[in-house]
């Protein structure tokens, strides 16, 4: 963790300014690892101080260890601004994207007229495009809970059960196998459904001959997985298996290539051309081909047509091409992988070779 917060500090030198603001409740656990909803940071290149209340502050003492700990007031902004004046800070930075404008101007009206705030964009945020080794070990305990999940939750997948009991199956299996939640609410998507890149798990029943599309993920100590496998209820249609094999490859061939350094528009557009040479070109792929995970379940870079910016090694990113078609199903296949300078590692082990007949 001192790694992490000496490293922020490196990139602050840049800055110009007294001190900064972390009032990102993700940013603020990457930092410091307090894991609570409530606190700020303040970090300069000689404080490191964390602002909580009365709910946590015996969580902050246990969980954090290289910031001193402030004790809240009646009103957190009144201490946060009282521990500014205590260091003479008059050039603070803060996060644009998280502060609101009703925060922004209670701080504003609190601090003395001599003290700038300077609004800041991914702080934190570009530091944690690269994971370290404890963030990848926790994303892949994070996909590996989700594996088990998958597997436990197929069998109960039968015609007749409805796309609803079959999320919450898969629910229920993520917190038995280990998670503290869900990375986000479960997509289950059968039959012509299954054209719903995102849709809800619904009362619709599942039927022979139907695609289902499960995607999600476990919250494992604040890191998201993800994963998504599509399946067919009884023997699939040679079409349904043909799409299969196309979607398959798309992935396969972007895995392949994958590396540190490619640009994230490059990687995506490996599936994209692919795809599109087999006739399922622009609308039938309407997503990016992925997205990295960390404290956030989408963050940045990305594998997506928009982004300009090389893959970093120990970025945790997802390749998930799909192909939709609407009124007859879709497929989608996604893994979690680590990107190195080499390749990549993959940290999903769910089976994807053939279309999982049911
Ligand atoms: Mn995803």
């Amino acid at each position: 963790m001192i790694e992490r917060l000496q490293k922020f500090r490196e990139n602050l030198k840049n800055l110009n300014l007294d001190g900064v603001l972390i009032s990102n409740s993700e940013n603020s656990r990457y930092l410091s690892g307090f894991s609570g909803s409530s606190g700020v940071l303040l970090i300069s290149a000689d404080t490191a101080a964390i602002i909580t209340d009365f709910r946590y502050w015996e969580q902050v003492s246990q969980e954090v260890k290289d910031f001193q700990l402030y004790k809240q007031g009646p009103n957190l902004w009144q201490s946060i601004v009282a521990l500014v004046q205590k260091l003479h800070w008059t050039k603070i930075g803060f996060e644009a994207a998280t502060l609101t404008y009703q925060d922004y101007q209670t701080f504003c009206n609190l601090v003395p007229k001599n003290v700038q705030l300077i609004p800041q964009n991914n702080l934190v945020e570009h530091q944690r495009w690269v994971k370290d080794t404890a963030e990848i070990a926790l994303l892949s305990t994070a996909e590996q809970i989700t594996d088990r999940a998958f597997a436990e939750t197929l069998p109960i997948i039968k015609p007749g059960i409805k796309e609803r009991e079959i999320a919450l199956e898969f629910d229920h299996q993520l917190r038995l196998q280990g998670a503290e939640g869900n990375s986000f609410t479960t997509i289950v998507v059968s039959g012509a459904r299954s054209a719903l890149p995102h849709g809800e798990a619904s009362d619709k029943k599942v039927a022979v001959g139907d695609l289902v599309t499960i995607d999600g993920g476990a919250l494992f100590q604040g890191y998201h997985a993800d994963m998504t496998r599509t399946v067919v209820v009884g023997k699939g249609s040679e079409e349904q298996k043909r799409l299969y094999q196309v979607v398959l490859q798309a992935q396969e061939l972007a895995l392949q290539s994958l590396k540190a350094g490619l640009i994230g528009f490059e990687v995506d557009k490996i599936a994209r051309d692919f795809l599109s040479q087999h006739g399922y070109g622009g609308d039938k792929f309407g997503h990016g081909l992925g997205h990295s995970v960390g404290l956030n379940i989408h963050e940045s870079p990305r594998l997506a047509v928009t982004e300009q910016n090389p893959i970093p090694a120990g970025a945790v990113i997802t390749v998930e091409p799909g192909v939709y078609i609407p009124g007859w199903g879709g497929v989608r296949i996604e893994d979690l992988v680590v990107v190195k300078l080499d390749g990549i590692r993959n940290l999903t082990a769910s089976p994807k070779k053939e279309l999982i007949e049911l």
